[in-house]
């Protein structure tokens, strides 16, 4: 059955990486499964086809026979679960790794797009430049302890996962802002999360995608 994801007609990173269609690419290179990409614009993002795919009018969706999923950590899971490749076949090592799933979703990515927000969203506000060291700060309180339990761990817990796939993802948006240099394993960790083939498969089509189109003003 043919697998189609949704990815934005016109990315506002260019295509650096940054759009969630990354992750979902990511997934599909590594268990080996081609796809097919439908572009959508910002305006048809909100209208009702789109709309009946993903509530919350965005990208990526998931369309695969009967299915459609959004959410990227639910559609990473499903391909995890369907393919081999991203989950252990221990029952405990697997419900572990689907928790490094949650973690990066749920814990981690959030104060990072705080960041985004305090940076881009904000940036006018009289209060702006008082918050920013508070977000800064939530995020290298979770960074802290996502270092900790990583330690000298090449992957989050044994084999590379799912788990990692969703936390290098999240880890990614944070590249720029150079706060991962102050924390050497986990800049190590993105760095190996960066190198695997699959990923570099999935940036580049991603890429390719946008080259020579300039982002919207
Ligand atoms: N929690 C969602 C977030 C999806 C999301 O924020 N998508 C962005 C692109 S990376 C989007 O469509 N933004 C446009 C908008 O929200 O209007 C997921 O992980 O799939």
């Amino acid at each position: 059955m043919t697998i189609t994801i949704t990815a934005f007609e016109s990315s506002p990173d260019g295509g650096k990486g940054l759009a969630r269609d990354t992750r979902v690419r990511w997934a599909l290179e590594e268990v080996g499964q081609p796809y097919e990409v439908r572009l959508v614009s910002f305006r048809a993002m909100k209208e009702p086809a789109h709309l009946a795919l993903h509530p919350f009018g965005q990208i990526p969706t998931y369309e695969e026979g009967d299915l459609a999923l959004f959410e990227t950590g639910s559609i990473v899971l499903h391909i995890a679960e369907h393919h081999a490749g991203l989950l252990p076949h221990d029952a405990n090592a697997r419900a572990r790794a689907i928790t490094w799933m949650f973690a990066a979703v749920n814990t981690v990515e959030p104060p990072i797009l705080e960041l985004v927000t305090a940076r881009i969203l904000e940036a006018d506000k009289p209060w702006s430049k008082e918050r920013l060291p508070l977000v800064v700060g939530r995020i290298r309180d979770r960074l802290l302890q996502l270092s900790a339990r990583l330690g000298d761990s090449e992957w989050l817990d044994g084999a590379f996962s799912a788990g990692d796939l969703m936390m290098v993802s999240v880890l990614l948006r944070l590249k720029a802002s150079g706060i991962l240099n102050e924390f050497q394993n986990l800049a190590a960790y993105l760095a190996r999360g960066e190198a695997r083939p699959a990923y570099k498969r999935a940036f580049d089509a991603q890429r390719e995608l946008y080259a020579g189109k300039a982002p919207p003003g």
